[in-house]
């Protein structure tokens, strides 16, 4: 089926190569017909108000302008080679800017992504571009928009200034009906997530489908065999560049007739969105409240375009919680990954720096480059992120009205702690394991059978959208607060504070020690070896356990040892080698992966895990519970050994 889809793609443009048609003149009165077909006015007296608007206002100030090339385009097959190394990770396809900014690279993938879907997610589509901002986001955007017209698009709806949140990418490509009564049917969201910006830092791309949620393995698969042979792909040059700083649509025609690109607004859909799952009016309270305080820190980035309309102008939080909240093209040199390593602003206020503050906020969070995680913080207190979707989990029916019906299940990714497991066996959830990456989660919200879920790297979310949501999970938060906090805003009752609530959360559940160690950058071969060595030791688990005496005697012994495989019960599509598992009598676990988002050498992410069922022992420090377990990580996978590391590079 694939290659019949590739052969009409190739096909069809051949055929329109160096193709003109003849130029057609639009008078302004052309203009005038499609702008009232535009506004579909419900009634007739409607129809002449919008009328007599356009006649007597200037074209900028309409809520939308229209913007009518009288230029036809033509489309151009360019000759080009294969690139090495295109295959999508774990979020798309990410590298140095520099690599995209090569001749032909970005074209590559993308062109491939065209092949890779089929013809009618293509021809006469609608597709969605836009991403976090970061650097050498404008030129990907106008060579996107030239190669959709290329590829026989029929529209591409760039958010203003191309600045769109993976989630509200998903919430756009579901929710959004365009003037013209057009639904997009699919993405490319360009990010490099929580990864660097800048000329010398990450780019990345990936792409969505209909459901709003990222492609499945079985189309990235396909893109990346696109990758390895492709020949040519289909331009359309004479395109002008589109201003994507002013809403509005602008019309081109080409040999199949119209193509339109519309700007619209990024913040719209995604508002509307939250303001149906959330109860908008309790949160204000709260944040109102002279008795809390906030702060949210977007690191420069997306999240920054969101933070304002929604934390300050729709719930009344004042503007100096927000830090950080100007979208940057290199997110202002940072690293805009939310965790207690690059969040430092906001770790300092909330009391959880070198200097303890004086009186940190009583929530905080930050969000990453593209929005889509979370980092959730109490006054001197850190929410580790698996805590946090077991907590909102357990809470979401009463304090959200969403999920007022109930949860139709939950999931997690396999290395996110087993927080959630208890959660959903004490409240008869349905349960689901899946690898890492939120594409395994789509189709089990699809299926209706999931409304939960969340990964252990800062990710949570809900069947909303199709993606991880930050500012959702600050939200999911703040609805708990407001919930438990209701009738305390008033008066001299002290606040339940983000520490109480996971406090008793673990006096409930028991707790999860975690701890994820990553080792950055480090060369592929040894982190290669490494792994392979661990599966070895996987084979004989007398002798492991023998080893792991010998390391740390107080340790549990591993019962059942092996590398995740997952068979999605929706489609039965099976991914295997998706992480070495290590599973211990007592529940612990300790697991080892490759990163997939790394755009040099490799990471080895080591997650670390046990479980504390005792009310009296849950309140340790987490690295110190853990010790021995790390102790024992470090040790049997011969870190130094195989990657010359004597210290992981970041702690989660
Ligand atoms: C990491 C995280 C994973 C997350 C992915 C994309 O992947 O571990 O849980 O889904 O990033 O997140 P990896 O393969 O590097 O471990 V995002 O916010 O960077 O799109
Ligand atoms: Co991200």
């Amino acid at each position: 089926m694939d290659s019949d889809q590739t052969n009409r793609v190739d096909r069809d443009g051949m055929n329109c190569t160096n193709y003109t048609e003849s130029i057609r003149e639009f008078s302004e009165y052309s203009d005038l017909s499609i702008n009232i077909s535009f506004i579909r006015p419900i009634n007739s007296r409607v129809r002449i108000f919008s009328l007599t608007l356009f006649l007597s206002l200037p074209f900028s100030s309409l809520p939308f302008s229209l913007r009518r090339s009288t230029m036809a385009f033509t489309v151009t097959s360019k000759q080009t080679n294969p690139f090495e190394g295109q295959k999508p990770g774990t979020s798309g396809l990410r590298k140095k800017v520099t690599v995209f900014q090569q001749p032909n690279y970005l074209h590559n993938f993308v062109q491939a992504t065209f092949y890779a879907l089929s013809v009618d997610r293509v021809h006469g589509a609608t597709l969605v571009v836009s991403g976090d901002g970061r650097y050498f986001s404008k030129e990907a955007i106008q060579i996107i928009i030239k190669m959709a017209a290329g590829n026989h698009v029929r529209r591409v709806w760039v958010a203003q200034n191309g600045l769109l949140s993976t989630p509200a990418v998903s919430a756009v490509i579901r929710e959004r009906v365009g003037h013209d009564g057009a639904k997009a049917t699919g993405a490319f969201i360009l990010t490099a997530s929580h990864n660097p910006g800048g000329p010398h830092e990450d780019f990345g791309i990936k792409y969505n489908m209909e459901n709003g949620g990222p492609a499945p393995e079985s189309v990235t698969n396909q893109i990346f065999i696109h990758t390895t042979t492709i020949k040519e792909y289909f331009i359309a040059e004479d395109i002008p560049d589109v201003d994507i700083s002013k809403i509005g649509v602008t019309s081109f025609t080409g040999p199949r007739g119209q193509f339109d690109v519309e700007v619209f607004d990024s913040t719209t859909d995604y508002i509307k969105l939250m303001k149906s799952i959330f109860d908008f009016g309790l949160i204000k309270k709260l944040l109102t409240s002279p008795k809390f305080s906030f702060c949210y820190d977007a690191l420069h980035g997306v999240a920054g375009a969101y933070a304002h309309k929604i934390f300050v102008e729709e719930l009344g939080a004042d503007e100096s919680s927000l830090i950080n909240c100007v979208p940057k093209e290199d997110f202002g040199g940072g690293h805009p990954d939310p965790n207690l390593t690059y969040a430092k602003e906001l770790v300092a206020r909330m009391g959880l720096g070198k200097s303890p503050a004086s009186d940190p906020p009583e929530f905080g969070a930050a969000a990453d480059g593209d929005a889509d995680r979370n980092m959730v913080l109490g006054k001197r207190f850190f929410v580790t992120p698996s805590d946090s979707v077991a907590i909102i989990a357990a809470n979401a029916v009463e304090a959200i009205p969403y999920f007022a019906s109930g949860l139709k299940g939950v999931a997690r990714s396999m290395p996110t702690s087993a927080a959630l497991d208890v959660v959903a066996k004490a409240l008869g959830l349905k349960f689901f394991e899946v690898p890492t990456g939120w594409k395994f989660f789509g189709n089990l919200m699809d299926a209706g059978m999931c409304s939960i879920c969340g990964e252990e790297s800062f990710g949570t979310g809900s069947d909303h959208i199709r993606e991880k949501d930050g500012i959702w999970a600050v939200l999911a938060w703040l609805s708990i607060l407001a919930f438990k906090n209701k009738d305390r805003l008033q008066g001299d009752e002290k606040l339940i504070s983000v520490e109480e609530i996971v406090l008793n959360h673990w006096s409930t559940y028991g707790r999860h020690y975690y701890t994820r160690y990553d080792y950055e950058n480090v060369e592929s071969a040894g982190a290669n070896e490494l792994m392979a060595n661990l599966v070895k030791l996987q084979y004989d688990l007398g002798e492991l356990n023998v080893l792991i005496r010998k390391i740390r005697p107080e340790v549990s012994f591993v019962i059942k040892a092996d590398e995740f495989e997952y068979k999605d019960p929706v489609d039965g599509s099976i991914s295997s080698k998706q992480g070495i598992r290590f599973i211990f009598n007592d529940g612990s676990r300790l697991i080892y992966r490759l990163s997939g988002t790394g755009s040099v050498g490799a990471t080895i992410r080591v997650y670390i895990e046990q479980y504390e069922k005792d009310p009296t022992k849950t309140g340790r420090d987490s690295q110190e519970a853990l010790a021995p377990l790390v102790d024992v990580a470090i040790k049997m996978s011969k870190m130094e050994q195989f990657t010359g590391r004597t210290a992981p590079t970041v702690i989660t």
